[in-house]
């Protein structure tokens, strides 16, 4: 988890903290306002697999970036200088890894922005399954001022957040919005006045989460990173899947007899 010599400080870039059930991907790179280099890229992915790895143990993920500045300032403008177009179709590759570990998280993960985020910061808290912010937030799509189109899933995954026509505008113009409006665009679920209360806010909800059945929410997931985007007939055969997936797990024949007993439900995780 560090970067190569000469590109930038070889400090850990991306930290892992753990309260109880709920783990925080700190993305650590506050000197270039935790751009993503392709370093930062590979160490979000581990920290994701290490973390899957421990199955119903992290019942919810928050993303933050350090600093207090940016959640992500983008991709590492130093780092895509050099490519070549073969290196630049390899570097998308990667960050669209990265958004399918997170989507592929059992677990749900919230991108709690506080300050910027932009160009592939707003991609990579899109890949998650929401964002929460500060009032001192922003967002863009900036790419189209350097000569980029955005390419780790912000074409992709804009629309579905926020509509096409503002998805359009936001990448055709790279303008930024802040906080307030990404929240009535539907973008950001939450705002928070500040970072502890934007945290405490993302801790509850993994607490709430983390009350119900962990396969019924993984499945809930896998369904609806499946079904968005899709034709109608795809998406609901997903739902179709998973529904009937939820029928293996013990975890629905206690929630299922727990209701029809009248008591608690103690859910087990499998
Ligand atoms: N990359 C590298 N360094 C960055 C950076 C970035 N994206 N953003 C900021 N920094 C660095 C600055 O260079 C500066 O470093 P020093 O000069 O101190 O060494 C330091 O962070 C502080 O930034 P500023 O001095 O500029 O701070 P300000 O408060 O004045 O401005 C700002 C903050 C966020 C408005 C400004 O830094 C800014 O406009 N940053 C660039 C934002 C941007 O254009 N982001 C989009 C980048 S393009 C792909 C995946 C994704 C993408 C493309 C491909 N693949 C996987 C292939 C997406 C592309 C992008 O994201």
């Amino acid at each position: 988890m560090t970067e190569q010599p000469g590109t930038d400080e070889r400090a850990p870039l991306v930290r892992v903290e753990r309260d109880g059930v709920v783990a925080t991907v700190v993305i650590d790179r506050p000197k270039a306002l935790n751009a993503l280099s392709p370093d930062v890229l590979r160490a979000v992915a581990e920290a994701f697999d290490a973390l899957a790895a421990e199955g119903d143990a992290v019942r919810g993920v928050l993303v933050v970036g350090e600093g207090g500045r940016a959640f992500v300032a983008g991709a590492d403008i130093r780092s895509l200088s050099t490519l070549t177009p073969e290196e630049g179709a390899e570097a998308a590759r990667l960050g669209h890894r990265v958004a399918a570990t997170i989507e592929a998280f059992p677990a749900p993960v919230i991108a709690c922005v506080d300050g910027f985020a932009l160009g592939g910061g707003l991609e990579l808290a899109l890949a998650c399954d929401e964002i929460y912010a500060t009032d001192a937030s922003w967002f863009g799509q900036p790419e189209v001022r350097l000569g980029l189109i955005p390419g780790f899933g912000g074409t992709v995954r804009l629309p579905r957040a926020v509509g096409l026509p503002l998805a359009k505008e936001l990448i055709f113009t790279g303008r930024r919005i802040d906080a307030a409006e990404a929240e009535s665009a539907g973008l950001v679920t939450r705002r928070f006045a500040d970072r502890d209360a934007l945290l405490a806010g993302a801790r509850a909800t993994i607490a709430e989460v983390a009350e119900n059945a962990w396969t019924a929410v993984a499945l809930a997931k896998r369904v609806l990173v499946q079904a968005a985007g899709t034709p109608t007939a795809v998406a609901t055969e997903a739902e179709v899947t998973g529904f009937g997936d939820a029928f293996r797990t013990d975890d629905m024949r206690e929630g299922v007899a727990a209701f029809l007993e009248k008591r608690e439900p103690r859910f087990t995780g499998r």
